[in-house]
């Protein structure tokens, strides 16, 4: 069968596409997990951006595809129904699958959508099911993980149990499947490898424990160097471990900065996601040892830096410091200290604005970005489907904005006790357009061709909507805002 994969081009405010175009990992997971007499293409339509709808319509007048598979984020679901009415236009008989975080926690949104099947959860094995029983015309009802429509109801067969990845039953991703080009970490090309699938914690913030539980499961290093080795011969130079929380098992992340090392797979760039907790109590032995096997960028789940909002975000544990089994109180400097001590960048995760939050205990956080970290990542709280602070939101009446589309976590879609949602987001706008800049001559540094080739449009986009006037104080900021505000408002509409 001719199967085409798409994800989506929507972007947030901290991924402009002209400095990040990042591979979706699930789709070329899934096409290294079909049969192999399928004939499947990927595209990330993240490549199109300004040309999605010709591009889109070349893709399937030459592929041809039978079966349209879309990977969708809860902010991308609007473009993803646009995307499925082209997609009918151009071949009303095409079969329709949609996969990923909004589908599989909320799949009732897209049973009006056009679509035809609804993969939950991981996806791999029960698309490769799926694909089989239509090419032999078996029925669905014994694929776990599958809703589906049938005689115009709806089914949904019983969840499919997580994988556990040792036992080789997912194969490694198939990257030649990728039909665009034009990936890229500032200037350098990227790509995406897991080495570890599931959380232990439950942050009341994030979707992966309503998708698949609080577990931990690993592949095995030979296979992880192995992907990291075929992401480099397709030309990567960056490689973005996309675990959901590798610094879990810290031996084992020990283990894969010796083998990156030995592998002489170093000589690239490595961008990962961490907890403080694991860098601040063995940074010491951990953090040389990262950077000897070339990471860069490390992105801490800060969340918080006061314990009342990590409370509500049940993210205290994780960013508690510990020696011999007692807590030594927060760990965010102590991880900050070792990852700079070893000439890695820290990319701050901090989310404000949640329910009891002032405009102090703003600022509060927004010091501290400004201090310590060198590339935030500030979001607000979003009450994406399935997470307990949805529920929590919906309870207390916070939530100010339905619109999905706008759920991309750096639009305010919840007010505070104390704040509306509109000045949650002006504050944090406001104060972030600055560090970021304050961190341009260290990417100049590392890529000078292309940041100075493309500064003038990075600026372009971090300050957009601002004036001189606005930027000088000669004008109320807040007007810079609303045409920020209007600007994000037309690049929503992709399609
Ligand atoms: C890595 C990552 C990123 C990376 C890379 C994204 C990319 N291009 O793939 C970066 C940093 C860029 C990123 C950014 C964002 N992300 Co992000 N990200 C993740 C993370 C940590 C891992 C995703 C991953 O690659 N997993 C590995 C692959 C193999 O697994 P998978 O994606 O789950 O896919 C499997 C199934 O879902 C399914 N599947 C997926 N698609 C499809 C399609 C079909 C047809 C089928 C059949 C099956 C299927 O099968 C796959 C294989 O089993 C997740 C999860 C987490 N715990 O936080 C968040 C997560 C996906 N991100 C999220 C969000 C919100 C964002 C942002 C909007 C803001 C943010 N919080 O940072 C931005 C927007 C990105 C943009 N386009 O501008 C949310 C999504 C919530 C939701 N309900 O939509 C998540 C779940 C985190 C959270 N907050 O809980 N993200
Ligand atoms: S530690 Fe990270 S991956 Fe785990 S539940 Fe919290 S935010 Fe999600």
């Amino acid at each position: 069968m001719n199967v085409l994969l798409l994800s989506m081009p929507d972007y947030f405010e901290h991924m402009p596409p002209v400095a990040v175009r990042m591979p979706n990992g699930a789709l070329t997971s899934l096409a290294g997990n079909v049969d192999s007499h399928h004939r499947v293409a990927v595209a990330d339509l993240i490549l199109c951006n300004g040309r999605l709808r010709e591009s889109v319509i070349r893709l399937v007048r030459e592929l041809d595809p039978e079966i349209v598979g879309l990977s969708v984020m809860t902010f991308q679901r609007r473009t993803a129904l646009r995307m499925i009415d082209l997609v009918r236009a151009l071949k009303p008989g095409v079969k329709i699958v949609v996969g990923g975080y909004d589908p599989s926690l909320e799949p009732e949104a897209y049973q009006g959508m056009g679509v035809d099947y609804i993969v939950r959860g991981e996806g791999e094995v029960t698309f490769r099911e799926l694909l089989r029983a239509l090419e032999s015309g078996r029925a669905l009802e014994g694929i776990a993980g599958l809703t589906y429509a049938d005689a115009g109801r709806w089914l949904k067969n019983p969840a499919r149990t997580v994988h556990h990845l040792d036992d080789g039953e997912i194969r490694r991703p198939n990257r030649g499947a990728r039909v665009l080009e034009g990936y890229t970490l500032l200037g350098r090309q990227v790509d995406v490898v897991e080495t570890s699938r599931g959380c232990t914690y439950d942050c009341s913030f994030c979707s992966i424990i309503q998708m698949r539980g609080r577990n931990f499961h690993t592949y095995s290093l030979d296979r992880v160097l192995e992907d990291i080795r075929d992401a480099h011969e397709h030309g990567a130079r960056t490689i973005f471990l996309v675990d959901d929380n590798i610094t879990l098992n810290v031996h084992r992340f020990e283990q894969l900065c010796q083998g990156i090392i030995a592998a002489g797979l170093n000589k690239l760039d490595y961008f990962v996601q961490a907890m403080t907790s694991a860098i601040a109590s063995q940074g010491e032995t951990l953090a040389p040892l990262m950077r000897r096997a070339g990471f860069r960028y490390v992105f801490l789940g800060i969340e918080n830096i006061l314990g009342e909002d990590l409370e509500f975000l049940r993210a205290s544990a994780k960013n508690t410091a510990r020696a011999n089994g007692r807590s030594q109180g927060n760990a965010t400097v102590r991880a900050i200290e070792y990852l700079h001590r070893n000439k890695m960048y820290v990319v701050g995760g901090l989310i404000v604005g949640n329910p009891d939050d002032s405009s102090q205990s703003i600022h509060a956080n927004l010091a501290f970005a400004e201090r310590y970290v060198d590339w935030p990542y500030i979001q607000h709280p979003t009450p994406y489907p399935g997470t307990p602070m949805a529920e929590d939101f919906r309870h207390r009446g916070f939530i100010t904005n339905e619109r999905v589309e706008e759920y991309d976590g750096t639009t305010a879609v919840v007010r505070s006790a104390h704040l509306s949602a509109e000045e949650i987001e002006y504050l944090r706008w406001k104060a972030e357009r600055w560090i970021k800049l304050r961190h341009m001559p260290v990417a100049l540094r590392h890529d000078p061709w292309f940041v100075l080739r493309y500064a003038p449009q990075m600026l372009a986009h971090t300050f957009r909507g601002c004036t001189f006037r606005g930027l000088l104080g000669l004008e109320d900021g807040h007007k810079d805002f609303e045409r920020y505000k209007e600007i994000r408002r037309e690049e929503r509409a992709y399609l």
